[in-house]
């Protein structure tokens, strides 16, 4: 993320290794981001997913800008480069998975446009 930027997204392979669909109904991070929400992109619009992220049973579903992803807003602390961070996922029957030492990067500009896409709650 920009060091003036307040938000940053999280993307990567979910890979689903089970014999049963696996749905994501939320997340959480190491990251002090006041909103955590996971995103889809209709329309080149992100918006928060209405419905659980569900990674098919012996599939993977990528996380990707212009796709579905994990987005960080109001981050208090900036993460930058070369941190890494925890990202919880929470699982549709209550149950948690942690994955550790997730790398930050950077994504050049034009890579995403964040720019006016609204992030409208609710
Ligand atoms: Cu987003």
């Amino acid at each position: 993320m920009a060091e003036d930027a307040d938000m940053t997204a999280i993307f990567g392979t979910l890979v689903n290794e089970f014999n049963e669909d696996i749905e994501i109904v939320a997340f959480s991070s190491s990251v002090d981001a006041g909103i955590n929400e996971i995103h889809e992109t209709v329309d080149g619009q992100m918006r928060e997913m209405e419905e659980p992220l569900i990674i098919p049973a012996g599939e993977s579903v990528a996380l990707e800008p212009g796709g579905a992803h994990f987005m960080l807003m109001d981050v208090k602390e900036p993460v930058m480069a070369g941190d890494e961070v925890t990202v919880t996922v929470e699982l549709a029957d209550g149950s948690t998975e942690e994955f550790d030492d997730i790398p930050v990067r950077t994504i050049g500009a034009g890579d995403e446009n964040y720019g006016d896409l609204g992030h409208d709650q609710g």
